[in-house]
């Protein structure tokens, strides 16, 4: 059994993971860079081992250093997180041949899902359901009309070298195939050193809904249901939820999606905890569309429906143990929904917002729990992705669960710094949200429903002075400048929309 986890990762992914460590009796490890030296996790790990400086390829991106640090400390296994090197089958090998488990797949598990287009090869010959389209690179720009001319417009390019929307193009018609296609080469070489294209069918006003797998090394598959992921900026996924609400429309989708996923997780020879992401239209077809092959960031979500750990799950498949359930154990009972609590602006095309943290309420009580790197006094670094914490709500119903919602959103307050719980307040106040009415454009619609004319900057400087005059006048809380209540965000600090 593992004995002691380093933790290659930060804030609140790195805090989840130390707690399970906690629970499991399993010592834990933080590394830190020169811009985390007073993070949550850091003070929460049994050791901690500075790593480098601030930015994250000297630090939580070099691998070199990150296996010394687990030499020094003697770990026995690196939990990768989500993001970083978590997916970087390079690094799987390389813990593997310092003689530290890998908390994750293999690495030819990693690197088969990596490349987008041996997936969908891969996906088609398991009798997965994959979107129209090529599962070779294109050669050149003819072959991309070619193709499309055959699948019909509108078409999607993505990269072959990565996923997650980046070199990704939407193209409606011939006449801009050309410059779609050489754009979403340069984007595709820029971002994953792989300038390989490959083509879609465009789906209209898709569903994100995917589907948790968990393997162990004994051939045991088990799904855990699928999430609802539609709500996404600029392919950020902002709000997630388990079951997803499509699924009451077409009793059939779950069985079909889930299995599908398990398949998939089969014939890639997956191991440990995995993700298999669709695209559902709202006639309840589905395609998939990639495997995420790490923890994923709305695992909490499934947690709450289950009752399952999943750090937990996947230290004992680390461990060569058997998976603790199998699929008829696993029950699914009421409904949850997470909100990403992100330091930006949503008053400010969503910009990053770092600094200090003047003052934290985070909201308690049944049925909420709050995933958080953050504290009061702590400066969110502007080196790392934004998220500071998650807030995710359990009820027996969907209702329920958003009216739970409400009442934490209400309770939250981060004061300092420009976060997306505004945002959220209005969000659960939405009369499609409330139907279950989401799909991708849902944040776009929004937007452009409640979009006003641009507020004079004498009236932004006016208020951020009284939101200034408040913040200095020595109480915590009290009375808030007044504001319109439908501006969310308007200063940013989140105290001041109370
Ligand atoms: C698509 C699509 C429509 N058709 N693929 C893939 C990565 C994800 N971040 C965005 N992706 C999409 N792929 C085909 N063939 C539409 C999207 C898409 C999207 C998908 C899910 C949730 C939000 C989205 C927002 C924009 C585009």
């Amino acid at each position: 059994m593992i004995q002691k986890i380093l933790i290659a990762n930060r804030a609140e992914i790195a805090v989840r993971v130390i707690r399970t460590c906690r629970a499991m009796g399993i010592a834990s490890v933080a590394v830190y860079s020169d811009a985390d030296r007073a993070s949550l996790h850091v003070r929460l790990a049994d050791e901690c081992v500075w790593i480098g400086p601030a930015a994250a390829a000297e630090s939580y991106l070099n691998i070199e250093r990150i296996l010394e640090a687990a030499g020094a400390v003697g770990a026995d296994a690196i939990h990768p997180g989500y993001g970083f090197l978590s997916e970087n089958a390079a690094f799987a090998e390389a813990c593997e041949k310092a003689g530290v488990k890998f908390i994750g797949p293999s690495a030819a598990a990693m690197r088969l899902m990596g490349s987008k287009t041996r997936a969908r090869r891969a996906m088609r010959e398991a009798g997965v359901p994959v979107v129209p389209g090529t599962t070779e690179p294109l050669a050149n720009a003819a072959e991309a009309a070619a193709t499309a001319a055959k699948i019909g417009y509108p078409v999607m390019l993505k990269a072959a070298g990565g996923g997650g929307g980046k070199g990704m193009r939407l193209v409606a018609s011939a006449d801009a195939l050309g410059s779609a296609f050489e754009q979403a080469r340069g984007e595709a070489r820029q971002a994953f050193g792989n300038p390989d294209i490959y083509i879609e069918k465009a789906i209209r006003n898709p569903r994100h809904i995917e589907v948790q797998v968990m393997a162990d090394e004994h051939g045991n598959v088990i799904h855990l249901g699928e999430r609802e992921c539609s709500l996404q900026r600029r392919h950020q996924k902002v709000l997630e939820e388990a079951p997803a609400p499509l699924v009451a429309e077409h009793p059939r989708l779950r069985a079909e999606i889930t299995r599908a996923a398990v398949d998939a997780a089969k014939a890639a020879g997956y191991t440990n905890a995995g993700t298999v992401e669709f695209l559902a239209d709202a006639k309840g077809h589905f395609y998939f569309l990639e495997m995420n092959t790490r923890l994923q960031v709305e695992h909490p979500v499934t947690e709450m429906i289950t009752g399952l750990d999943l750090v937990r799950e996947q230290i004992r498949v680390a461990s060569g143990e058997r998976l603790s359930v199998a699929q008829e154990d696993v029950r699914m009972r009421g409904h949850a929904i997470e909100c990403r609590v992100y330091a930006e602006d949503p008053e400010n095309e969503f910009l990053p917002s770092p600094g200090r943290i003047t003052s934290l309420a985070e909201p308690s009580g049944p049925g909420v729990r709050v995933d958080s790197g953050a504290y009061e006094g702590w400066a969110v670094p502007i080196e790392y992705d934004p998220l500071i914490a998650k807030l995710i709500v359990w009820d027996e119903t969907r209702a329920g669960a958003i009216g739970r919602l409400r009442s934490a959103l209400r309770e939250y307050t981060v004061g300092g710094i420009h976060t997306t719980l505004g945002f959220f307040r209005e969000v659960v106040e939405d009369e499609d949200f409330c139907a279950g009415r989401i799909d991708t454009g849902f944040i776009g619609r929004w937007r452009q429903r409640r979009a006003k004319p641009d507020r004079s900057r004498e009236q932004r400087i006016a208020v951020l002075a009284a939101g200034f005059h408040y913040l200095t006048s020595g109480r915590e809380e009290g009375p808030a400048p007044r504001r319109d209540k439908s501006e969310w965000g308007i200063s940013g600090r989140d105290a001041l929309l109370r």
